[in-house]
């Protein structure tokens, strides 16, 4: 139930029998399963104390000072003064929910891991989502890239896939991570800004960091700004190893694929939901699984022989690379369902601890330096986050497998370990917990036996030197609209560097390599003078990948999307509910929205009962919008500001609108121009068809230069 529900529920019950009549609270079989813990439990201290007075501290005299006696208050103060842990370093910003992943084609010929081997195995799962420059209370749709991190509680241990919504990353080597984060976090002397890239340390550090140019183009473009974590692509990013039970190895790369397609905000929609929802993404989470409509995603892989490593014109340890699916197809294998939010979000969401070095036999490293480098942190950051080395204990992070071990003590021990031999080899407990040696099916884990050989040297390899080719097949790849939002992202993040030689250098040394074009038209923006590239075009034969471009990836369906339905008194009931039918039976949401959220009467008579009003729920929350017929829909929608803010607004941001009937004057009262997403008509089952259609486009991208003159 979440927290709307739980509001409406207990309103309901006020006044009626089902209240404890002794203290006028809700009896305790009316009460939500929250605290099944301690319903019905007296209140205690944490030594199980009985606590008879918690309103009160222990004082000397109704009016005099408070005793240092007081154990009971200054148990809970104590304590309460510990709440917080230290938020993450990056990713801080976050939430994630429970859920499964189901084999669909067994991966045995790859990998001898056991949670790919059979069709229909079923692993538990926790996936967090997160933003990467925020901190934990930072806004959900701020430009970022997304982290994507599963935990699979699979039956030979744990392995954590700890991945983002971006194929590829900034660096390419660990070593330099720690001046990436200080340049992107928001600057020392003032901690501004929150939850963006758009200042000078960042477009200082990447535009004198050309292997960042390639991520730095997949962060200006709509991926970074997502409609729903439902709405994401998710990868490994890394080449990893599989390793099948006859030992051989491949290399792989992991992808997630939405069922709900990937689609973005446009950049108005997310500066907005920033201020007006900054629980945006949560939220969406939450409700969608609270109402059964459970995210999913398909598992693929890309496999490589290892010795083509470097065959495809650029190095598969290259974390700035990606492999083109027309290259290397993506092969299914599974399917992942979020179906359960976690209980608490402290124990959950905020304790869990990822950390790419969980895996198990099947599954290796490959020698990706930032791979090999993330290797190292992502323990040492848990023990200052969890305070220790026991962070395995928590639930969250504890395997459902069977483990044992002889590491023993240190800070919030959970194990109350018995025996006296902590020690391998020991007789004295017939040497338990012993090896398992490597076998084809539930062996020990063994690294794969990779030849190395080398100096020891700190160099970066020739084959990670090409940083721009990549970066121009991503640009090249782009829809004219995507195209357009990239331009107007570099430019907008740009205009707000205060140096100009940053901004100069960005266009001239960085975007001048990936595309002229690309940089010409940053440049005009920005009054930077491209002389010598001024009549440059970009080069038309250049490869594209279509499977780069978000408008190849619509799922197809409106399932997931969330229509508001405008409510004016006297709209028409059966229009209504045949609209709210037809969005229900094709797994679309409805939100029914009106002037206020008190209920008001439909043109049968009865009252309706609006979900929200439209200042509360503003049309940047919604994909779509239908305004039904009714009597009175003219005279209230325009007389009424923020609903015509709502409709143009809507507009402005490409979204499908219905006009039903009478409301179809509102498209020339408010200046809308109809289009193949601004539809009207008198008869239903057609109108709702084109609006239907409209919305499977998501945007509609022909309006784009149209809505420009409607005001933000
Ligand atoms: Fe991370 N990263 N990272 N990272 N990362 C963390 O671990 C780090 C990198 C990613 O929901 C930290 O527990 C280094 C790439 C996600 O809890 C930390 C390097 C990718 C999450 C850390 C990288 C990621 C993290 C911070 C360069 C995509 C959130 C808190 C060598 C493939 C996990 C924590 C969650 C979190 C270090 C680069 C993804 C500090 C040193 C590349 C999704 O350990």
């Amino acid at each position: 139930m979440n927290d709307q529900s739980k509001a409406t529920g207990s309103s309901q019950m006020a006044g009626s029998d089902t209240l404890d009549r002794a203290n006028g609270n809700p009896k305790l079989d009316q009460l939500d399963d929250f605290r099944e813990d301690a319903t019905g439990e007296a209140l205690t201290t944490n030594t199980g104390t009985r606590i008879a007075d918690n309103q009160n501290s222990l004082r000397a005299g109704e009016r005099g000072p408070t005793l240092m006696e007081d154990f009971i208050m200054r148990e809970k103060i104590t304590h309460f003064d510990h709440e917080r842990i230290p938020e993450r370093v990056v990713h801080a910003r976050g939430a994630a929910a429970h859920g499964y992943f189901e084999v669909t084609d067994p991966a045995t010929d790859l990998t001898c891991a056991s949670f790919l081997s059979e069709a229909g195995k079923r692993t538990p799962v926790f996936v967090r989502f997160s933003t990467v420059q925020g901190p934990r209370g930072s806004a959900d749709t701020v430009r970022d890239v997304r982290g994507f991190a599963v935990k699979f509680y699979t039956d030979e241990g744990n392995f954590d896939l700890v991945g983002n919504n971006m194929p590829v990353f900034f660096i390419q080597d660990a070593i330099k991570f720690p001046d990436f984060v200080h340049a992107v976090k928001p600057e020392p002397h003032n901690e501004i800004p929150t939850g963006a890239s758009a200042h000078d340390t960042f477009w200082d550090f990447v535009s004198l960091t050309p292997e960042s140019a390639h991520m730095v183009l997949w962060t200006m473009s709509d991926r970074a700004i997502p409609i729903a974590y439902r709405a994401m692509q998710g990868f490994g990013v890394h080449s990893f190893r599989l390793v099948n039970a006859e030992g051989q190895s491949k290399l792989v790369k992991f992808h997630w694929r939405p069922k709900a397609g990937v689609c973005s905000l446009v950049w108005d929609e997310a500066q907005k939901l920033a201020g007006k929802d900054p629980d945006f993404h949560r939220r969406g989470l939450w409700e969608d699984i609270e109402r059964g409509l459970y995210p999913e995603w398909e598992l693929g892989l890309q496999v490589m022989d290892e010795e083509d490593a470097q065959r495809y014109g650029f190095d598969l340890l290259d974390p700035t690379k990606l492999v083109p699916e027309e290259l290397v197809p993506v092969r299914v294998v599974g399917r992942m369902v979020l179906n359960r939010n976690p209980d608490n979000f402290f124990a959950e969401t905020e304790q869990s601890a990822f950390h790419i070095g969980h895996i198990v036999p099947g599954i290796d490293f490959s020698n990706d330096p930032l791979l090999q480098g993330r290797l190292f942190s992502y323990t040492d950051t848990q023990l200052l986050r969890l305070g220790g080395p026991n962070f395995n204990e928590i639930p969250i992070n504890r395997p459902l497998c069977p483990f044992h071990n002889n590491q023993r003590d240190a800070p919030h021990r959970q194990q109350i370990n018995k025996g006296r031999a902590a020690y391998e080899p020991n007789s004295i407990d017939g040497n338990w917990p012993r090896e398992t040696p490597p076998a084809a099916s539930k062996g020990g884990f063994s690294s794969y036996p990779e030849p190395l050989s080398g100096n020891k040297v700190r160099v970066r390899s020739a084959s990670f030197s090409d940083h721009f080719s990549q970066a121009t097949l991503f640009w090249r790849s782009m829809s004219e609209a995507e195209q357009q939002h990239i331009v107007d992202a570099y430019s907008f993040e740009l205009s707000k560097v205060e140096r100009s030689f940053i901004r100069e250098r960005q266009v001239k040394e960085i975007l001048a390599n990936i595309d002229p074009l690309l940089a010409l038209r940053v440049a005009e923006n920005l009054g930077i003078d491209l002389d010598s590239t001024a009549s440059a075009t970009s080069d038309d034969s250049a490869e594209v990948s279509p499977a780069l471009s978000q408008i190849n990836l619509l799922p197809g369906d409106i399932s997931g999307r969330r229509v508001a339905i405008m409510l004016t008194p006297g709209c028409k009931a059966d229009e209504v509910g045949s609209l709210i039918k037809a969005l229900e039976s094709a797994g679309a949401v409805a939100k029914l929205l009106a002037p206020s959220v008190a209920a008001l009467k439909s043109s049968d008579g009865q009252p309706m009962q609006p979900d929200g009003s439209f200042a509360t729920e503003p049309s940047i929350t919604v994909d779509a919008v239908f305004v039904p017929g009714g009597e009175y829909v003219l005279k209230t929608l325009q007389g009424d500001g923020v609903a015509k803010h709502f409709l143009m607004e809507a507009y402005k941001h490409l979204k499908p609108i219905a006009l039903s009937g009478e409301a179809a004057h509102l498209a020339s009262a408010l200046g809308l121009e109809e289009d193949d997403g601004l539809v009207t008509g008198d008869s239903f089952d057609p109108l709702f068809t084109r609006f239907e259609n409209a919305l499977k486009q998501h945007r509609i991208w022909e309006r784009e230069a149209r809505a420009k003159a409607i005001p933000a």
